[in-house]
């Protein structure tokens, strides 16, 4: 046959597939009391990594306790917590080598905390500041770091699932053993950019990690809003790829699984998708409030499924944790990070001929002509405008 449908088998009637025709199993190893299943085979860890992974979760939940209140108080102008998704992340990144390239969304800032992001580079991006890697051109959260290998976050949604491909091919190209691995939202998973990075990427053989967040919601739009199959996971099987679903708020689950797509897209050159089956515990952003499309009662059923505590469960079991020692790590990030707020708020901004170098190779007449027009509307209103920005 000239196309490349694989099976030969033949029916003589009418015979429909449905969305239930391809049963997908949950990946769990890590139960609530924070034993592992009888039969699990566990990831490779140790009590090195473990402490690595229960570190990030703890400085991630502080950083997002605080830089929530920090945007409520009107310091910074937006955030956007991992709350009850630190598994998905933190499990998944942990599995990583330190040369492969991430692409993320918006909601995985506990993947670069891992590779080494310091506090102070996560303030100085959020208030925007001239020490920002970003110039402070950036709403908050919009993080980026060469060094770590962690490509800038960009709002437009999906941009990053081609370009993922690209770079995973790009890897392969220069005999690289490392691999791409691209972070996503189910609700980014409608977007045509998706379609079109996951075709590519299992037609030309790119060694991409697709990491979906099936966290329930885009917004306010719940997941059966959002599509009628199963899951994103049937849509890697239609693409002919690796395909896995897992248990997002399982740690193990989450990290062994990783490991396992790493391992095989580095062997067959191919890419794999995850999907991880989570929840967003917290609002949207700071811009939303969940009470008006979801209850509480919803919430509070999946604070029940807390990753982090199960995790913590799990290193006590091991004896390589004991009940009370976190109290002091999460002081300890309380402090630095408060600390670190202090600082970078009195950081002054970027110049502002910086909002236009470095965007092309030299700055186009376009923007040159849109500098000058800011220039003078700054002059006209400077008491709106941090006094930084006036240094024109
Ligand atoms: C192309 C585009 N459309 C719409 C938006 C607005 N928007 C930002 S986040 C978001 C929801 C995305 O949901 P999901 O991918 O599931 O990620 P989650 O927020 O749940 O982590 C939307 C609609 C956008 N940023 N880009
Ligand atoms: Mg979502």
């Amino acid at each position: 046959m000239s196309n490349a449908t694989r099976n030969t088998e033949t029916v003589h009637r009418v015979s429909f597939l449905d969305k239930d025709s391809l049963s997908i199993p949950i990946l769990k190893i890590l139960q609530a009391d924070g034993t592992t299943y009888e039969k699990a085979v566990l990831p490779v860890i140790d009590q090195a990594l473990a402490e690595k992974i229960y570190d990030t979760c703890v400085f991630t939940r502080v950083l997002d306790e605080r830089m929530l209140g920090a945007q409520r108080q009107g310091r910074i102008s937006f955030y956007m917590t991992c709350t009850g998704e630190e598994a998905a992340v933190v499990g998944s990144v942990a599995a990583l080598d330190d040369e492969d390239v991430i692409l993320a969304q918006y909601r995985e800032h506990a993947a670069i905390r891992y590779r080494g992001f310091t506090t102070e580079q996560f303030m100085n991006q959020m208030f925007s500041n001239e020490k920002d890697l970003g110039k402070g051109r950036q709403m908050p959260i919009h993080y980026g770091s060469q060094a770590l290998n962690y490509q800038t976050i960009s709002s437009p949604l999906a941009t990053q699932i081609p370009q993922a491909t690209g770079v995973g091919y790009s890897l392969k190209m220069q005999g690289k053993r490392n691999v791409a691995v691209c972070y996503f939202g189910e609700g980014a998973a409608s977007e045509g950019d998706f379609h079109a990075g996951m075709n590519m990427a299992a037609v030309l053989n790119s060694p991409t990690i697709f990491f979906c967040r099936n966290n329930g919601y885009a917004i306010s739009t719940p997941t059966s809003e959002q599509f009628a199959g199963n899951g994103i996971a049937s849509r890697g099987v239609g693409y002919g790829m690796h395909t896995i679903r897992v248990d997002g708020n399982d740690m193990l689950a989450v990290l062994a699984a990783t490991q396992q797509a790493r391992a095989y897209a580095l062997e067959h050159n191919a890419p794999v998708l995850i999907e991880a089956m989570t929840y967003r515990l917290g609002a949207h952003s700071s811009s939303d409030d969940p009470s008006g499309y979801r209850s509480k009662e919803e919430e509070a059923k999946w604070e029940q499924h807390d990753p982090v505590k199960r995790f913590k469960l799990w290193m006590i079991n091991k004896g390589w944790l004991a009940e009370n020692d976190d109290l002091a790590m999460y002081e300890k990030y309380r402090q630095e990070v408060l600390a670190a707020v202090k600082v970078a708020e009195k950081v002054s901004t970027s110049h502002v001929d910086e909002l236009i170098n470095d965007v092309y190779d030299e700055p186009t007449p376009r923007l040159k002509q849109q500098l000058t027009t800011l220039k003078q509307h700054i002059k006209k209103y400077p008491d709106s405008y941090p006094k930084s920005a006036g240094r024109i």
